[in-house]
């Protein structure tokens, strides 16, 4: 089946091969409880990239993985020395997550390659499919991981660990990378002319608004702040409530107070605790200890240090409430980005070359498409969500809209090859 119309030749993308390639890919990490869980670093995930590999070879195309675990993809025949168009996005997963966050973005660009492999087009800007890894930090607590390493952001990054301790330099020399070559991931200054992104919008607005595609036109920047909460193990029975230190009781003081920051939406744009536990989790005991995280959102730097500072302060009240230690750290910062306007416009121009209609929208979530903007100007395309309802199995978005998107990003290629 292809799209309505041709550019250069190029009709459209596979779209059975689209749809059939993200059914198998979803058996990747598949949950018993739903959804799938295809976490960064983790096996699934490299067998998820093995998957990949053995889809694209067949296909003809050339596959390398980088230290950072980054998975790509050119045509056979690459012209050396072209600035790189970069296209994909990530297939790690969240726990019990969907199954088009990320993997969408990777198996249409690998479709796009396909289509512009089999056109035999001279292309300028050259193609390249990314798969990178550990977008979500679900796993090695470290979001953006492999973006980070193509970029040379990795900071603290080679530290990072997954909630057991475990390092990443373990994952990576049991997995696809090499925590001894990190540095040979990062790609010179100026190599990649743009990046395409193309994304599940993850939230309610183009489903709404009945409209096919978005164009992102910023990015939400993010704080996450890991808590530790010190309190006192005691008693349950013998321990008079005036004298308790309870850890959770603390917890839920923080809980409660990050979910108001952004109640009245003068500070940030979203704050939410996504993960607690207590130790020792027993019946009969008074917590003493407890861990949780917060994080923040906006598009805004200022608001956004708003609502890391709020997070700060509810800490602080719940120290006090309870007499336990409330320490925040921050596990994680991305800046907001604005996309580039020239992206922007070739993309909306690419959706009326197709007749769909589409929408200049922020990103609610965070992408590694704000990361590599830091190296190269970047490009986001979205599709509908069914019910806005993402990182869960429910996780859903209509056949047709998943092509046309698809379509979209084919042709935004070509348009930025032959304006
Ligand atoms: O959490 C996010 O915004 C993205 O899905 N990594
Ligand atoms: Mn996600
Ligand atoms: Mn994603
Ligand atoms: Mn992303």
């Amino acid at each position: 089946m292809m799209a309505a119309g041709e550019r250069h030749g190029v009709a459209g993308v596979d779209r059975a091969r689209l749809l059939d390639c993200l059914e198998r890919l979803a058996r990747i990490g598949a949950d018993p409880a739903g959804g799938v869980t295809r976490l960064g670093l983790s096996a699934e995930e490299g067998r998820a990239r093995a998957f990949l590999r053995e889809i694209c070879r067949e296909a003809g195309l050339v596959t390398w993985t980088d230290a950072a675990a980054n998975l790509f993809v050119t045509r056979p025949d690459r012209a050396a020395g072209h600035p790189v168009l970069l296209i994909g996005s990530h297939v790690d997963t969240v726990v019990q997550g969907g199954r088009l966050d990320g993997a969408y973005g990777v198996v249409a660009a690998i479709e796009v390659l396909r289509a512009c492999t089999a056109s035999e087009l001279r292309l300028p800007y050259e193609p390249v499919v990314v798969a990178f890894s550990n977008e979500e930090g679900a796993l090695v607590q470290y979001p953006f991981w492999g973006s980070r390493a193509m970029c040379g952001l990795l900071e603290g990054g080679t530290r990072a660990r997954d909630r057991t301790g475990r390092s990443v330099r373990a994952y990576l020399a049991e997995g696809d990378g090499d925590p001894d070559r990190l540095a040979e991931a990062v790609w010179e200054p100026g190599s990649i002319a743009a990046f395409l992104e193309l994304h599940i919008e993850q939230g309610p607005v183009l489903e709404r608004r009945g409209v096919p595609i978005g164009v992102v036109a910023g990015i939400v920047g993010r704080t996450i702040l890991e808590i530790e909460v010190l309190g006192q193990a005691q008693h349950a029975g013998t321990t008079p409530m005036q004298e308790r230190r309870d850890a959770l009781v603390a917890a839920a003081e923080v809980v409660l107070g990050v979910r108001r920051i952004a109640a009245g939406l003068d500070v940030c744009s979203t704050a939410t605790v996504g993960y607690l536990e207590a130790a020792p989790n027993s019946t009969n005991t008074v917590p003493g200890t407890a861990r949780l995280t917060a994080e923040v959102r906006d598009t805004d730097p200022l608001r956004l240090a708003r609502g890391e500072a709020a997070v700060r302060a509810v800490c602080e009240r719940a120290g006090r409430a309870t007499g336990c230690r409330v320490v925040p750290r921050v596990a994680m910062r991305s800046r907001p980005v604005e996309t580039d306007t020239a992206i922007q416009q070739v993309i909306a121009e690419a959706a009326d070359e197709l007749g769909l209609a589409h929408l200049a929208m922020p990103s609610g979530a965070g992408h590694d498409a704000q990361i590599v903007q830091a190296v190269a100007p970047v490009g986001m395309i979205f599709v509908p969500s069914t019910a806005g309802v993402s990182h869960a199995p429910a996780e859903d978005t209509p056949a047709e809209a998943l092509a046309q998107g698809a379509d979209v990003l084919l042709r935004t290629v070509l348009r930025l090859n032959h304006p």
